[in-house]
């Protein structure tokens, strides 16, 4: 067995996840975490078990019920299928590139997000700001890592330029190297479940490898030409760090699109949200009203116009892309429905 764990903390188990279930676990039902997804297959994970089972569907036509990594699923103990899909802390999910609309789901219940870009041609802070905003909405700490900085002679010039928020945590690395990546460990404690997310080739399963001190996971050269990876990860798999943490290692992805992240955007975009409160018209689009504050900063050069123009262009389209959070509330409040039932049958069936 790949998990082996005896008690469910060690896998981020919370009094989160109990307390649906009435601060206990009804009889018959054991919670299990989805360790790693593949195309027709998932691998579950709980107290001293581990195997594996179809992918999962919790919620007909709904594309975010859909068990993905890092879920907590309960399973019907005597016949060992999974039931219910467990209320998430927050999942991460994006559109699919392309045209179609279709979700992807990235991984859920997360701690911390490593966004990963590394020292050249990927370096991009637009796709950095897309991150961070996600980061924001699902609440979960984003910190910045920067790989490849033994490619460049000047690596604080990309830390600089990623500082994209006050506070913001940036790690500049040669990923290749334990000594390096040593400054991450504080976020992959007991229990931390941590997502890496950035494009193909910039070293997430590289520095998964050096955090756990092996090659366990593949990784393969770049093209030299134009530095793009070539999709070496395919699977979504949380890997088990000496020190107790789980990391997901994901795909790299060049496209994200964002979807029902207003909040996320707003807090990235801080100053930006602050000058527009300060405008004549509260509904000012910035471009030629009188009395724009926000175009005032520009013309003084305190804010970039290539901001604004970021700006715009995340709000646009989170709007386009938000889901009805209207359904998801739904969902939960059927599955509480559940709970309450089987409790009450079971609270009837001590009195008979
Ligand atoms: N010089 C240098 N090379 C690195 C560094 N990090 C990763 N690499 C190399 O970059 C290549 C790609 O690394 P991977 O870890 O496979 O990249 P990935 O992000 O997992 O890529 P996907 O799985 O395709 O998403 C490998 O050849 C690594 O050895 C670094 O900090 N410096
Ligand atoms: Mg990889
Ligand atoms: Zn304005």
């Amino acid at each position: 067995m790949t998990y082996l764990i005896n008690e469910l903390a060690e896998l981020g188990w919370t009094s989160f996840y109990t307390s649906q279930m009435q601060a206990q676990i009804p009889d018959g039902m054991i919670p299990v975490r989805v360790m790693q997804v593949h195309r027709g297959h998932l691998v579950v994970a709980g107290a001293g078990r581990e195997q594996t089972i179809p992918p999962f569907h919790d919620d007909d036509g709904d594309p975010a019920g859909t068990a993905t990594v890092g879920d907590w699923l309960l399973l019907d103990a005597a016949s060992g299928k999974p039931c219910r899909l467990l209320a998430r802390r927050n999942l991460f999910k994006r559109r699919a590139p392309g045209t179609g609309r279709e979700i992807q789901l990235i991984g859920a219940n997360i701690d911390t997000l490593f966004i990963v870009s590394s020292c050249n041609q990927d370096f991009n802070p637009s796709r950095l700001e897309r991150y961070l905003a996600l980061a924001r909405q699902e609440g979960v700490t984003p910190v910045i890592v920067l790989s490849k900085a033994d490619l460049t002679e000047r690596p604080q010039d990309f830390a600089e330029a990623a500082r994209l928020a006050p506070g913001l945590l940036v790690e500049t690395m040669d990923t290749r190297k334990s000594d390096d990546v040593a400054c991450l460990s504080g976020w992959c404690g007991h229990g931390q479940t941590i997502a890496l997310v950035g494009s193909s080739g910039v070293g997430k399963s590289t520095l998964i490898n050096s955090l756990i001190g092996n090659q366990l996971i593949d990784t393969a050269e770049i093209r030299e030409q134009d530095g793009k990876g070539r999709h070496t990860t395919t699977a979504r798999v949380l890997h088990r760090l000496p020190s107790g943490g789980w990391l997901l290692d994901t795909p790299g992805m060049r496209e994200l699109q964002l979807s029902g992240a207003g909040d996320g955007i707003g807090e990235v975009f801080a100053d930006l949200e602050a000058l527009a409160r300060q405008c004549r018209f509260s509904d000012c689009s910035h471009d030629s009203e009188p009395g724009c504050a926000v175009r005032h900063a520009i013309a003084s050069g305190r804010i970039a116009p290539k901001r604004l123009a970021n700006w715009r262009k995340l709000r646009a389209e989170d709007a386009r892309n938000a889901e009805s959070l209207a359904e998801r509330r739904h969902r939960q409040r059927d599955f509480s429905k559940m709970v309450r039932q089987s409790m009450d049958a079971k609270r009837r069936s001590r009195r008979e």
